[in-house]
This record gives structure tokens, sequence and C-alpha cells, in this order.
């Protein structure tokens, strides 16, 4: 069936957001645009990072091969994200962990900005920008706000890489499991500002459809997931979803 399209928040998602009990949300890039985050490949007139392509700069090959200019580019993105501060959308869904029993956040976002905004226990597949771990033991470390970040490692003194997730790389230890879990449980789910293109995080919308979730997709753009959601709320995430409370 396809897809209902709207700018306007519809009686049938309305029901049954006011029904669900357990709920999971997937954001992306988009969700922090409308702080000034820049997002990966752009759509709906978001900024996009300028630099080295991200996935020369964001690969192993990089780390391997040069690993201090990885951190310059990390350090620099820390910079831009010093100023920058939640929107009406992280807002809205920490508030949701209030409103139902079991509301699972699983962000692609490195930014910190939902834990900014209060959410808890937000399953952060893609790592956090605001770690450091060491490519020898696996210990991570916290990076400070304000300061200098650490260099080498506490634990066994080898060097240290930025604690997120490259691609070809595994995700952190039992993120997906838990994810893919409360996905498979999940009666709404909510796909917000992703391009839906990588993987596995673009499962996770898969999964609850396949297990009975109503799916609602909310990007100014359509993704190679649009087909399979029950709604399409086209516009903006920090506009849109305070339309649903
Ligand atoms: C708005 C908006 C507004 C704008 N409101 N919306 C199965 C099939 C095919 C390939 C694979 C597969 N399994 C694994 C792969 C390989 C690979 C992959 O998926 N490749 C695809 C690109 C083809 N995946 C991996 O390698 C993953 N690892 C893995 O699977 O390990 C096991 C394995 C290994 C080897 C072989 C097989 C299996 C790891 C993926 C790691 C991704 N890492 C990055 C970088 C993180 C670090 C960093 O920050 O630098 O994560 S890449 C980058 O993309 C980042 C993002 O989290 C991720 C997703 O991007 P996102 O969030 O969707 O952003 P954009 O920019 O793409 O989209 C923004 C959207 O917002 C747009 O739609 C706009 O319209 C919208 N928008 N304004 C709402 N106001």
């Amino acid at each position: 069936m396809q897809p209902v399209v709207a700018s306007q928040i519809p009686g049938e998602l309305r029901r049954l957001f006011g029904a669900a009990r357990r709920v999971l949300v997937l954001t992306g890039a988009g969700v922090s645009a409308e702080s000034g985050v820049p997002t990966f490949r752009g759509g709906g007139d978001a900024a996009v990072w300028k630099g080295l392509p991200f996935d020369v700069i964001t690969s192993l090959t990089m780390v391997e091969r040069d690993l201090s200019v990885v951190w310059e580019w990390f350090d620099y993105r820390r910079g831009v994200l010093e100023s920058l501060k939640p929107n009406a959308a992280h807002d809205t869904i920490a508030r949701w962990q209030e409103r139902f029993d079991q509301l699972t956040l699983v962000t692609q976002n490195v930014d910190g900005l939902h834990h900014a905004a209060g959410s808890r226990d937000v399953i952060e597949i893609h790592g956090s920008i605001w770690h450091a771990r060491c490519i020898s033991c696996g210990s991570r470390f916290e990076i400070p706000r304000q300061g200098q970040r650490p260099e080498t490692c506490f634990a066994c003194g080898d060097r240290l890489r930025p604690d997120v997730v490259l691609f070809s790389e595994i995700l952190p230890a039992g993120a997906f499991e838990l994810a893919a879990q409360r996905a498979s449980e999940c009666e709404l789910c909510f796909v917000v500002g992703t391009s839906a293109i990588v993987y596995p995080a673009a499962a996770l919308p898969e999964i609850a459809k396949a297990n009975g979730a109503y799916l609602c997709e909310v990007n100014p753009e359509r993704t190679p997931l649009s087909d399979l959601c029950d709604v399409l709320l086209t516009g903006k995430a920090g506009e849109l979803l305070p339309r649903l409370n």
C-alpha cells in the first residue's frame, strides 16, 4: 500500500500515538540540522560538512594511515558543536520518554545533542564524538568540553582514536542487538532525519515493520525506506514532531 503523505498529523497516526506503549525512534543527521549541525549527504536544504569527502576521512584506512588528519577533522567538528544546542525535535523526543512505557531512542548521530536535550539510555549506534578509544586495548575516555583531549591511553599508553563507527567497522558491542530487539517489539516506529542508506541502522525500521509496527518517516525528502512506511510526514523534524504532543 502507498504511504499517506502529509504535512499535518493524520488522524490515524494521532490515534496510534495516543494508544501506543512501545515506541522506537531512529534518528539521523537531519534531526540535528535545525541546530546548525551539517548533515553528511544533504537533503531538506541542510548544510553539508565541508572538506575532504567524509567517507574518505571517516575510513579505517585513514585511521591506519594518518590518525592526526582524522583527529583534525573530529577536533574541528567538536569545535563546531560546542556552541550548538538541541532543537525542538530533540526536546520533543526527550519528553516522549515520560509518555510511553518503553521509548527506545536509537541515533546514528555522534553529536550528543539527544543527551543534551535530556534523553536517557540513548543507543548511539555510531558512537560518540565526545569519546576517544584506545586503538590497542579499546578503553574509552570522555573528551572534556573544555580543555585538552587525552592523547594516549591511560590504561596501556597506546594511541587514541575517535570512538565513532567508520564504514566496515562493527557497531558498539550489543548496541545493534538491543536496538533490533526493541524494533521487533515496538508498535510505532519513527524514522527521523536519516537518508536511510547506511546499514545496519536502516534495517531497524524494516525489522519494526516486519513485526507489525506502524512506520512514520519524518523528512523533507523521500528515502529508500519511504515506500515501506505507513505515513510520510514531509517537512522539518523540529516543526513536525512537536505537533504530535
Ligand atoms: C531532515 C532535515 C530536517 C535534513 N528534519 N530531516 C548491508 C547492505 C549494504 C551495505 C552494507 C550492509 N551492511 C553493511 C554495509 C556496509 C556499510 C553501509 O551501509 N554502506 C552503505 C553506504 C551502502 N555499513 C557499515 O560499514 C557499518 N558497519 C557494519 O555494517 O559492520 C558489519 C559489516 C562490516 C563489513 C561488511 C558487512 C558488514 C558501519 C556504518 C558506519 C557509518 N558511519 C558514519 C560516520 C560516523 C562517524 C562520523 O560522524 O564521522 O555514520 S557514515 C555517516 O552516515 C554517519 C551517519 O550516522 C550515517 C547515516 O547518515 P544520516 O544520518 O542518514 O545522514 P544523511 O546526511 O545521509 O541524511 C540526512 C537526512 O536528513 C536526509 O534524508 C535529509 O533529507 C534529512 N533532513 N534536514 C528532518 N530539518
